[in-house]
């Protein structure tokens, strides 16, 4: 399987966030990515590659121009107000108030926002662009005819709406990619999201269409960040209902319920009839996570490709969360070891 890695993710680099009330040294790093490159090469899981350059145009597809735009320029706003330290909003727009842009940078922030644990950075720009032409060359390879392909992307994107980041996110890669296999020629595409955490961005991205099916496995938002979507009641609108499924499950979920949910959503993609999948693959589900409480074990991540590739469709695994560092190669490599073990 072909590994899409390239080293400008290192360029989005945060410093702190908020957790727990209390601004602690950023969860989201560049080693992440830098163990699950070593990981791949230390298996031999196949070749190594660096992205095309896409441009933003595909960006576009999924994310409003003023979003991307916004982001673009958001940390020399930022620097030009309060100096070269990383960007985090502090206010948002509550109930009762007006969703007008504001001038200034730090009201640019909320509203282009719905968390305070996603710092900008002076790289955040250039790591985003990157991680999206990614995702994109892994998207491309499918197109081609590759049963599989891995895009490293980081940071993560599936938090990432339409026109507002948080969660460690900012410019949604899987959703990017599921659009660019629709613009290459699928007729229908599943998004497969394996995070601990719901996949709120992609969701309402994909939210109101009957092309791409969105299918997520998570903590339970009465539970768990972000708590405001990710409901098992949420089945798609219009054009979209019925190509919605939520599966929230429970604090210290373990391999068996949580793999018969799999299965679950497994038939459900199977009788959408789609002509590509893209996993959106967090092993942040896994017993040591920091932030995270479901009880996944590290002999349980061949297992879930091997179901994976059991689905028998031209897979694109996407990159997004995982925090016990010491152990996010040996897991998200374990992922696509079992799928290719039996692809
Ligand atoms: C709040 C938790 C962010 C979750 C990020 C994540 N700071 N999403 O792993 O999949
Ligand atoms: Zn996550």
């Amino acid at each position: 399987m072909i590994t899409i890695y390239s080293d400008a993710h290192a360029l989005h680099d945060g410093k702190a966030e908020l957790h727990d009330g209390k601004l602690v040294s950023s969860f989201e790093m560049p080693r992440r990515a830098e163990l699950v490159l070593a990981r791949v090469k230390e298996v031999g899981l196949g070749p190594v590659s660096p992205p095309k350059i896409f441009g933003l145009d595909p960006v576009r597809r999924v994310h409003a121009p003023d979003y991307v735009a916004f982001l673009e320029t958001a940390w020399d706003e930022w620097v030009a107000e309060h100096g070269e330290h990383d960007a985090l909003p502090f206010t948002w727009i509550g109930p009762g108030m007006r969703r007008v842009v504001p001038d200034h940078i730090d009201g640019k922030l909320g509203y282009y926002s719905f968390d305070a644990g996603t710092p900008i950075t002076a790289g955040t720009f250039r790591a985003i662009r990157s991680a999206a032409d990614v995702a994109l060359t892994g998207a491309e390879l499918i197109v081609r005819g590759e049963r599989a392909a891995f895009a490293l992307t980081r940071p993560p994107g599936h938090h990432a709406h339409r026109a507002c980041y948080g969660g460690y996110c900012f410019f949604n890669n899987a959703a990017v990619a599921a659009q660019a296999l629709r613009d290459a020629g699928a007729d229908r595409v599943a998004v497969l999201d394996i995070d601990y955490h719901h996949g709120n961005g992609t969701q309402d991205i994909f939210y109101s269409r009957g092309d791409v099916l969105f299918v997520s496995l998570h903590a339970d938002p009465v539970q768990e960040y972000p708590y405001y979507l990710g409901f098992s009641d949420e089945t798609g609108e219009g054009a979209g209902e019925g190509a919605n499924a939520n599966y929230p499950l429970p604090f210290g979920t373990g391999f068996h319920t949580w793999r018969a949910a799999l299965d679950d959503a497994l038939a459900r993609i199977a009788a959408f009839r789609v002509d590509a999948l893209v996993v959106s693959l967090g092993v942040d589900t896994y017993k040591g996570d920091p932030i995270s409480r479901f009880r996944l074990d590290t002999a349980d991540y061949p297992l879930i490709g091997a179901a994976l590739a059991g689905a028998g469709l031209p897979t694109l695994f996407v990159m997004e969360g995982g925090y016990a560092v010491e152990a996010i190669g040996v897991n998200a490599v374990g992922v696509l070891q079992g799928f290719a073990d039996v692809a």
